[in-house]
Formats: C-alpha cells, sequence, structure tokens
C-alpha cells in the first residue's frame, strides 16, 4: 500500500486529492495547520474524515517538517499548504513569502535530508504569469507575477525545479490554472458569488458585491485537477505541467452563469465602479461593484494550453464552467436547506 503525505489537507484541493487517493488504496495522511478547533467540514462533507491519519503540521517549523516526514516516510508528498488568497497577499506580504516561498524550501531540504526517495508535488499556479507575455500561457510562457503570493510561489516553482536538477529528487510542479468547487473557499469569486446568489434565493442577502469584473479566468473543477496532479506523480521522469480548461470568461461571465442557475437573468448597466447587475423579471439591482474589492495590481486575463498534459498524462478537463457553476449553486442552495451557516 502507497502512503501519501497531503499538506493543506483541509483545505479545497486536499479534501479532493484525499477523496481520490483513498479510492485507489493508499494510506493517506493528511497534514493540518493546527488551530483552536479542528475545521474538517470538507472532509466530512465527502464522508472521508475517519479514513484519514491527520498529523499536525507547520510549514514556518522546520523541526515541525523533519519530524512529520521522519514519521510517516510517505512514498509520495503532495504540498498543498499555502496563504492560497491573493488579495490577502498584498496586506501580508512577508507571511505569504515565508509560508508560500520558504515553506516549500523547508519541505524539501526535509524530504532530500529524511527521505530523499519520495515524490514531491508542489501546488504551482497561474498567477505565476501575471502580467500577460502570451495572449495562452503554456509551461514554456515566461512568468511575471503581479502579487506577493505570485512572487513567492514562484519562488516555490524554481526551487522545486532545482531540486530536481541539483539533487536528483523526484519533484513536479503542477502549474493549476484556476479550480473551483462546492468545497471552494467562500472569499474566492466564484464560491462568493454562488453561496451569496443561493442566500438572495433563501431571503438571507440582498446584494452581491464585487470587484474587477472584466478580469478574465480559465475557471475549472477541482475534481478534476487532482486527478490531473495525481497522473503527474507516477511518470517515470518529473517535469513541470500545466492544467487548464483552454476556455477564458470574465467573471461578469460567471455572475450570470451562477445568477441563471439561481433562477436570476441578469442584465449589467453602467460602467466601472457603477456598473450594476439588475435581475430581467424583478426589476431588482442583485449586482454592485464595490471599489474595496480591487486589488492593487491585477492579473487582466489567464487561459492555458493543457496540451502538454494531454499528451504526457492523457489529463483534460471534465467539467464545463456552466455544469461547474450549476453544481456550485445547488450544493450551496442544499446546504442552506440542511440549515447549515455556509463557510
Ligand atoms: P486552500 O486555501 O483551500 O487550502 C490551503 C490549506 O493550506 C489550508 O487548509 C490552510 O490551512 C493550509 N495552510 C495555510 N498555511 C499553512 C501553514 N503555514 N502550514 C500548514 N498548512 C497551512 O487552497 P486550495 O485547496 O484551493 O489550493 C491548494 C494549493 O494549490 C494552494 O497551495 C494554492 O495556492 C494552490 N493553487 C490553487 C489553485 C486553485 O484554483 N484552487 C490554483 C493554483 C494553485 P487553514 O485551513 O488553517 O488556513
Ligand atoms: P485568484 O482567485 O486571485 O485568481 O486566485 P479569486 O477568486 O480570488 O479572484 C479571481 C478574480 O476575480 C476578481 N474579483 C474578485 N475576487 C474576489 N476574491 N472577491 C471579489 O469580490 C472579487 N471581485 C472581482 C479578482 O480581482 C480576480 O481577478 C485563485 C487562488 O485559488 C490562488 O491560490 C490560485 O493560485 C489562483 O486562483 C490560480
Amino acid at each position: 500500500m502507497k502512503k501519501a503525505l497531503i499538506t493543506g489537507v483541509l483545505g479545497q484541493d486536499g479534501a479532493y486529492l484525499s477523496k481520490l487517493l483513498l479510492d485507489k488504496g493508499y494510506e493517506v495522511w493528511g497534514a493540518f495547520r493546527r488551530s483552536s478547533s479542528l475545521n474538517d467540514w470538507r472532509l466530512r462533507r465527502l464522508g472521508i474524515e475517519s479514513r484519514i491519519k491527520l498529523i499536525p503540521f507547520e510549514l514556518l517549523e522546520f523541526s515541525n517538517i523533519v519530524r512529520v516526514i521522519d514519521q510517516v516516510k510517505p512514498d509520495e508528498v503532495y504540498n498543498l499548504a499555502a496563504q492560497s488568497f491573493v488579495g490577502v497577499s498584498f496586506e501580508q506580504p512577508i507571511f505569504t513569502g515565508d509560508v508560500d516561498g520558504m515553506g516549500v524550501a523547508r519541505l524539501l531540504e526535509a524530504i532530500r535530508l529524511v527521505k530523499p526517495e519520495a515524490r514531491f508535488y508542489q501546488a504551482s499556479t497561474s498567477e505565476m504569469f501575471g502580467k500577460i507575455q502570451q495572449p495562452v500561457q503554456s509551461e514554456t510562457t515566461p512568468f511575471y507575477p503581479r502579487s506577493p503570493y505570485g512572487v513567492a510561489k514562484l519562488y516555490a516553482h524554481w526551487i522545486t525545479v532545482n531540486y530536481r536538477e541539483s539533487f536528483g529528487l523526484h519533484t513536479t510542479s503542477g502549474i493549476l490554472f484556476n479550480h473551483e468547487s462546492p468545497l471552494r473557499g467562500i472569499e474566492f469569486v466564484t464560491r462568493k458569488i454562488t453561496s451569496t446568489f443561493a442566500r438572495m434565493r433563501r431571503g438571507e442577502a440582498e446584494r452581491l458585491e464585487l470587484g474587477n469584473l472584466d478580469a478574465k479566468r480559465d475557471w475549472g473543477f477541482a475534481g478534476d485537477y487532482v486527478d490531473g496532479m495525481w497522473r503527474m506523480l507516477q511518470q517515470d521522469r518529473a517535469s513541470d505541467y500545466v492544467l487548464a480548461t483552454g476556455r477564458t470568461e470574465t467573471v461578469r461571465d460567471f455572475v450570470r452563469l451562477a445568477g441563471a442557475a439561481c433562477g436570476y437573468d441578469l442584465a449589467f448597466e453602467g460602467q466601472g465602479v457603477d456598473e450594476i447587475g439588475i435581475d430581467r423579471a424583478s426589476g431588482k439591482t442583485l449586482v454592485r461593484v464595490n471599489p474595496a474589492f480591487f486589488r492593487p495590481a491585477e492579473v487582466d486575463l489567464l487561459v492555458g494550453d493543457p496540451s502538454k498534459a494531454k499528451a504526457e498524462l492523457d489529463w483534460s478537463a471534465q467539467t464545463s464552467l456552466e455544469d461547474l457553476a450549476e453544481m456550485m449553486v445547488k450544493a450551496d442552495l442544499d446546504a442552506l436547506d440542511r440549515g447549515e451557516v455556509l463557510s
């Protein structure tokens, strides 16, 4: 039985990857950041909380990382832990750099010292492309990150490549474009949109306030993307791969799709901070722009080219954006109907 160590196991991807690996017969060790209460709602939602061996883990603490690697002796390590919110990284750049950048050096160094034959996956991101150098981004596109998060992740990407080239470790950097699901954190734009529309439908919210509606993202379903992570670590030779759908839409488009999935037919009027979204049936203004949600620097357009992953991993995204929006809205409505507070 193979042993996998998943850091960030209580996050969106950690939950889906745990389920995938358990279904494949792995022994799954879930490394989580200790807090006053265990926030394992995602594992419970997937019904897998009792099948994972949870182990406290902190990317800031080298001694803890060494002990965890020594105790688990994993065959595969998936490093999904991070301060993953781009907006927050502008307010917490040093912390973000320490966790998302140096944390990866700590983890790689611990693996090199204690279990160098373990295979390693690093959760890299399309945010590393940032200010667009090429209209479609692939593994060979130059990087130009636009946030402290993107900068920290770029360090993590290169240290992952460097440990492969310097020490012969089996290290892989998965450059993943945005992927969403009903388990997405509620501050990220897709889930903020679906959860707010669901709460509106149930009379719990009046309005959806957003920042930049023009940003374009390549959004896929997280359940598809964790399968790509696993496929990367099954390759004899480690390499780096983009996972993406190849389709890009604006935040406004996603608002329209999620609104439709919730029974709202939205028309947009006005421009910039004065733009509003009106429900055609009721005439009510449901969506407003709030400048507080704009970022100091924005990534305007992301669209990935997943052809290397298709050719070498036989991986492709399986879920359309329409289906994804519908799945997320439905899950939020169902959770409200069960009396849950959305988180
Ligand atoms: P989440 O934010 O849902 O999960 C990240 C997890 O990391 C959280 O459980 C968090 O713990 C944990 N964590 C944060 N800081 C530390 C720390 N110092 N030590 C240990 N654990 C820590 O992210 P996702 O699941 O969405 O993403 C997984 C990874 O993939 C992240 O690294 C993200 O940056 C990257 N990524 C995500 C993409 C996406 O679209 N989802 C796209 C590309 C890359 P806590 O619950 O305590 O906060
Ligand atoms: P992103 O995701 O920054 O791409 O990072 P997010 O959903 O936060 O933003 C996407 C785009 O939407 C715009 N936007 C808003 N964003 C949020 N969160 N809230 C708003 O109200 C809002 N209004 C408009 C943003 O400006 C942005 O352009 C995600 C994270 O999962 C990262 O960890 C990951 O690396 C990347 O995806 C790929």
